[in-house]
């Protein structure tokens, strides 16, 4: 990490207390993940790039910028990376999920925030993250008010640009999001000075499927009977396609699954037979948010699947690549970005408890943990509801409220491990 201090140096990083987080980040990772036996050897990859997090990919976006480009950071799964691949720029994930942002986060926003919003805005305002320095455009949603005002904050110290996503899915709602879209692409076109054109967009439509396809391949592997990569294993990649170049990555989780495709047919599986089937569901697990899936994986469960947005969510649904004329490849975008996420800031959001259900039946699932993120009050009251549809559906289920340090730890345990125990 030593050869990047240059560079965070040139960002105006705050070096000092960045070494801190240089410090505790390769500790946990050994502990949540290299700890693991068994591990597929293309995790290899995944491991380089999560152990370089700050260095690898952050050098090549400043490259990248070197030579005229633009790099745009977004904050929500409802914002349409095609747009951004189209115009010539990189596309990266900003959330933050680590408790060392928190209280920077905390300087400028009420501690009654959830923190996945504190830590982002600490991330930026303490200089602690190469990510916040490099974007030349932040763009922000209207998903929840916590955001929304969150966005004034951060646009007086970062460029910004808002997205106003819609509350329903009516037609119409559909009609204003497509309008957002436009509006998107226009601002982009102005910070690149690139024109977005049908084949570039189509380009970038094929291009953003085929990383979802390899995500799909990959979780595919999670129905199995014999499962053969830990939970953990795939939250971690999902948490870097976010960030991590689409076409490498694409091939590096198809490299992957070539290798769980041989464990499957060797019936080769990471855990113990009869060990129970966990899907989880809530609010997303931002990296480095690992918490939840050591906690159930070390005490003798599985997550298969997780309905977030750091999940099935992402890569479920493609955008239909059938469309010509931008306009088309418009509409194809909007279907997918208001249609298919099922997010609690929708009303109503009926779809969500459908997913859950239908996704319980598809991966075999023993019980669902529906874990919110303290402060988030939309996912805490869908949570009354989804909870209520899972128990008359007779799926257990169980609710929990955390964020992101570790005093709730050994509560968690206990509450989880009781959980787990009650299925058998
Ligand atoms: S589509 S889940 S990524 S908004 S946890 S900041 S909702 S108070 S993250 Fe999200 Fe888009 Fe929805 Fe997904 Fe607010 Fe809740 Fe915090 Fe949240």
């Amino acid at each position: 990490m030593a050869d990047y201090r240059k560079m965070w140096e040139d960002l105006n990083m705050d070096v000092d207390t960045h070494d801190i987080l240089c410090e505790v980040l390769p500790v946990a990772f050994g502990d949540v993940f290299l700890s693991q036996e068994n591990r597929p050897e293309s995790m290899d990859y995944f491991n380089m790039v999560v152990a370089e997090i700050h260095g690898i990919r952050p050098a090549e976006l400043i490259e990248f910028q070197k030579k005229g480009g633009k790099v745009v950071g977004s904050f929500c799964i409802h914002v349409p990376d095609e747009v951004v691949v189209a115009a010539g720029a990189i596309a990266t994930g900003l959330c933050s999920g680590s408790q060392f942002w928190v209280p920077g986060g905390e300087k400028v926003l009420p501690t009654s925030t959830c923190p996945l919003i504190k830590a982002s805005l600490g991330a930026r305002f303490d200089r602690t993250c190469p990510f916040f320095r490099i974007a030349d455009l932040f763009v922000g949603e209207t998903t929840c008010d916590g955001k929304k005002k969150a966005w004034e904050i951060l646009a007086k110290d970062a460029p910004m640009y808002i997205m106003d996503i819609p509350q329903m899915k009516r037609e119409k709602d559909f009609v204003k999001w497509k309008e957002e879209i436009k509006g998107y692409m226009a601002e982009l076109e102005k910070l690149t000075g690139n024109k977005i054109t049908e084949k570039s967009l189509k380009n970038a439509i094929v291009t953003l499927n085929n990383k979802r396809k390899a995500l799909k391949r990959l979780n595919s592997f999670r129905k199995l009977d014999n499962v053969p990569i830990s939970g953990r294993d795939v939250l971690l990649i999902t948490q870097i396609a976010f960030y991590d170049d689409p076409v490498r990555f694409t091939a590096q989780v198809n490299r992957l699954c070539d290798e769980l495709e041989e464990r499957a047919k060797n019936n080769v599986s990471v855990f113990n037979k009869g060990t129970k089937r966990i899907l989880l569901t809530g609010t997303p697990l931002s990296i480095p948010n690992w918490k939840i899936h050591q906690i159930v994986e070390n005490i003798g469960g599985m997550i298969v699947c997780e309905e977030m947005c750091t999940g099935n969510r992402y890569s479920e649904h493609l955008v239909d690549e059938n469309g010509n004329t931008i306009d088309e490849m418009v509409e194809n975008l909007t279907r997918r970005y208001l249609g298919s996420i099922n997010c609690a800031c929708f009303t109503p959001n009926t779809e969500r408890v459908e997913d859950i259900i239908r996704l319980v039946k598809e991966y075999n699932i023993d019980g669902v943990i529906d874990v919110n993120l303290k402060f988030c009050t939309l996912y805490d009251t869908e949570g009354t509801i989804v909870e209520k549809a899972l128990k008359e559906a007779k799926i257990p289920v169980l609710g929990i409220e955390t964020d992101y340090t570790d005093s709730d730890s050994e509560q968690l345990k206990t509450r989880i491990g009781a959980f787990i125990e009650m299925l058998s």
